[in-house]
């Protein structure tokens, strides 16, 4: 990529990143939340090297894959990391978030109780990525139905507590990894809008992706355009949607894909490639 690749990991991701490290004495468990479609690829990191706190990680917005790949990850995570899986948007499996956090609490605060400490508050922090559904999933788990969610990276700008029953939690700005190098990982985030695809330009990361799908992806598709022609180049096959949709430019022709791919019309279409990391 050009010159412009590093406008991606802007400041205040940096200033993000030091302000989670600031907060962390006061956190009792960790949660980082992941985006299914690329479980290890969207993974942060930010509490890699944390020890002595419970760290939670959840697997969300598994309604845009398949039953076949969210098995995969599961065999893909077992045993090595406390994983839960759902979808915020869709409400599935959100109790278990919760059970969670009142599991691993329950040691704490019967323990200070024996104190005389009364009605211990847990607190909770969520992070991640950008527009992996932090807020979305604080959303459904406190019933606050007013926090701010957008489907772009950089909505929530500050970290903010939200508290219901005894638990408190902390809404941070979305994070990347400060060594962010590989520009192929970042075109993948971009595609899941984790990275924010105008910055790099829709066209160039389509045309990455494009070119990197299996021919069955590229028929998947066509498929959803009605494009009867398989196995065409990029610029004939961007042609072909803008045919079939009316839509003209690159940019936006590009652009559309990625709407449609993020509202779950391509679930077959992942970004990490389970089976292949292990070889
Ligand atoms: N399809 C799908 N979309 C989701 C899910 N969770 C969140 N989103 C959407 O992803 C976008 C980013 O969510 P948000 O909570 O603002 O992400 P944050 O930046 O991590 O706080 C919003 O458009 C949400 O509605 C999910 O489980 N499935
Ligand atoms: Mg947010």
């Amino acid at each position: 990529m050009d010159g412009n690749s590093l406008k991606w990991y802007p400041g205040h991701i940096a200033k993000a990143r030091r302000k989670i490290r600031e907060q962390l004495s006061k956190i009792n468990i960790l949660v980082e939340v992941l985006d299914a479609r690329a479980p290890i690829s969207s993974d942060s990191g930010i509490f890699n090297k944390i020890q002595g706190k419970q760290i939670i990680y959840v697997v969300n917005k598994c309604d845009l894959i398949e039953d076949s790949y969210l098995k995969e990850i599961k065999k893909h995570f077992s045993g090595n990391k406390d994983v839960i899986f759902l979808s915020a948007k869709r409400s599935k499996n959100m109790k278990e978030i919760l059970n969670r956090i009142k599991t691993y609490s329950k040691g704490k605060t019967s323990n200070l109780s024996k104190f005389g400490f009364k009605n211990t508050i847990v607190h909770v922090m969520i992070a991640g990525m950008p527009n992996v559904g932090k807020t979305e999933i604080i959303k459904k788990i406190s019933g606050r139905k007013k926090l701010q969610v957008a489907n772009r990276p950089g909505v929530t700008r500050n970290q903010q507590w939200i508290s219901f029953e005894n638990i408190r939690i902390m809404d941070t700005p979305g994070v990347l990894y400060p060594d962010f190098e590989d520009d192929d990982v970042v075109k993948k985030l971009a595609f899941l809008n984790i990275v924010d695809p105008a910055r790099i330009g829709y066209e160039i990361v389509f045309e990455f992706i494009y070119n990197n799908l299996s021919q069955l992806e590229r028929n998947i598709i066509c498929e959803n355009y009605r494009i009867l022609e398989t196995d065409i180049e990029f610029e004939i096959f961007l042609e072909k949607i803008s045919e079939k949709t009316g839509i003209k430019g690159n940019e936006n022709i590009a652009s559309r894909v990625f709407s449609d791919y993020n509202k779950g019309c391509f679930k077959q279409i992942v970004m990490d490639r389970l089976n292949e990391d292990k070889s």
